[in-house]
């Protein structure tokens, strides 16, 4: 583990703050927060958090760098990111064990995620050249109309634990080839994948010579992330989270009629049709409710079957759970690893309290596990709750692994179930069914922003926009045209002629 820890330059004590090329601190030893695993529960490193009087001057800095960095060709932008997509190549097997150890998802999971962030920096390149506007047929004689693109300014980014360096990477590669500037807030539960993933491109940007502030990095909790809400400075703030932390900052931002883009929670739900494959269903139910040991914002929450198979997907599923293996995630033959926190374990344990108290019936009890190799006590198993409806727990998003079975007769009471939560992150169904599938992707059918036919809710590519409506915010990131969040439209007409033709006609004659 030191290895590796070393070889991503990130040490026992570490300055929280950074302006790309340099990393600095100004605060006081006292200030220090410490970054623990949930593997193991071993002390990772301490961080000094950024101070007020950081945060100004990272801003700063970030505003002089975007004057040089928005006249940038946004080709020779690109070009940069292609090299820290590179670099990101390198170092894969290093920070995807990072994220393992300091999150707590599986190897493989950790590895998965370093490599979204090579498939954005690959699609930035791309979309680098294609920052495209339109042409219109301008109305009057000799006149030209188009509208382009520009960058915004300053980009606020705050991330969550569960993905703690993809969503960064959807956010930053993007935002930096249309001539942004960032500043990342990563979550105070992970800020040392934070920290590698700024050592990491550090000698692109200074071989590079970009100017520095491109690319800036500020630590701390809820406080620092407000900051960026509040400041007038930050063009957007691109936020990643609970939704209540969303509300806080849509409020703040819409306060000073500043831009802001949501990835909030999901409650995703799997329809489960007579006419399903139940061979391609099973193992998709599985990897969506227990993959992350359910903390990814497209976990599989609710799973909503059909009544005349409801017995035979529920005898499959707890078989396919008796086969999980739950532990260290580093080893590759697990399949569940640990809750972030304690403060995680005991929201599973009040949601496994409220299934009871409202009526459920759970056919997997969950408990946190115990002994050797658990001694993080963040260690739990996955469970499953057989739901008379919808209750107020079924409603809510549990970041954990427990999935609900709610039973139905006819498609439509089944979107109508699925659609009947606050949420609207990601959707599925399993039909071979063509009619039925068609319906549920039709307008009557998922409200969600990501709806799936045959696949589970969890694992999108990079390259389709990702993102949920109602309470999961209505932002878009990372594929499809999710650049155009981090620009500006602007409208151009221009005259060549030798005339002044007003639009609809109107005479104005001196
Ligand atoms: C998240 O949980 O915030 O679709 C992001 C997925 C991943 C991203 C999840 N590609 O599960």
């Amino acid at each position: 583990m030191q290895q590796f820890l070393q070889k991503l330059k990130t040490q026992p004590v570490m300055s929280g703050t950074s302006t790309g090329q340099a990393f600095w601190h100004s605060s006081a030893e006292d200030r220090l927060f410490d970054s623990h695993s949930p593997v193991d529960g071993q002390l990772m490193a301490r961080i000094y958090p950024t101070t007020r009087e950081d945060y100004d001057q990272v801003v700063e800095t970030a505003r002089a760098a975007f004057r040089e960095w928005r006249m940038v060709p946004a080709p020779r932008r690109g070009e940069i990111v292609r090299q820290m997509g590179d670099q990101f190549r390198h170092y894969k097997k290093d920070l995807g064990t990072l994220v393992s150890y300091e999150m707590g998802k599986s190897l493989q999971e950790g590895m998965g995620e370093v490599q979204e962030i090579i498939d954005i920096c690959d699609f930035a390149v791309g979309q680098s050249r294609q920052l495209y506007g339109l042409t219109m047929h301008s109305e009057r004689p000799d006149h030209r109309m188009y509208e382009q693109w520009h960058p915004l300014g300053v980009v606020g980014i705050i991330s969550a634990f569960n993905f703690p360096v993809a969503v960064w990477s959807w956010n930053a590669m993007l935002a930096w080839v249309c001539g942004n500037v960032c500043i990342w807030k990563p979550s105070e539960k992970t800020p040392l994948t934070a920290l590698a993933c700024q050592q990491i491109i550090k000698d692109v940007l200074e071989q590079n010579e970009v100017p520095e502030g491109v690319s800036c990095l500020i630590t701390g909790g809820p406080e620092t992330g407000s900051w960026l809400a509040e400041d007038q400075r930050i063009a957007l703030v691109s936020a990643t989270g609970s939704t209540r932390m969303g509300k806080a900052v849509a409020k703040t931002v819409a306060g000073r009629l500043g831009r802001y883009l949501l990835e909030l929670g999901g409650n995703n739900a799997i329809i489960i049709s007579q006419h399903a494959d139940l061979n391609v269903a099973i193992p998709a139910i599985v990897f969506g409710a227990v993959g992350t040991a359910g903390q990814r914002c497209t976990s599989t929450r609710r799973l909503i079957i059909h009544e005349s198979i409801y017995e035979d997907v529920k005898q499959r599923l707890v078989k396919a759970y008796g086969q999980l293996r739950i532990g260290n995630p580093l080893d590759e033959t697990n399949h569940v690893g640990p809750l972030i926190d304690q403060a995680a374990v005991a929201g599973y344990q009040s949601a496994l309290f409220q299934i009871k108290e409202q009526g459920g019936r759970l056919l997997i009890d969950g408990e946190v596990l115990e002994g050797p190799t658990f001694e993080s006590g963040c260690y739990v198993r996955p469970a499953i709750a057989e739901m008379p409806e919808q209750s107020e727990i079924v409603q809510h998003e549990t970041f954990a692994p427990i999935l609900y079975l709610l039973k139905y007769s006819s498609l439509e009471e089944a979107i109508e179930l699925q659609n009947g939560v606050p949420q609207g992150l990601s959707s599925s169904v399993f039909t071979l069914n063509l009619r039925e599938a068609e319906r549920f992707l039709s307008a009557a059918g998922s409200d969600c922003g990501i709806a799936n036919v045959n696949i589970g809710t969890s694992g999108a590519e990079i390259g389709g926009a990702f993102g949920g409506e109602k309470e999961t915010g209505g932002g878009r990131e990372s594929g499809s045209d999710a650049w155009k969040s981090y620009m500006r439209r602007q409208t151009n007409t221009i005259n060549y002629g030798t005339k002044l033709p007003l639009a609809q006609g109107i005479k104005f004659e001196l």
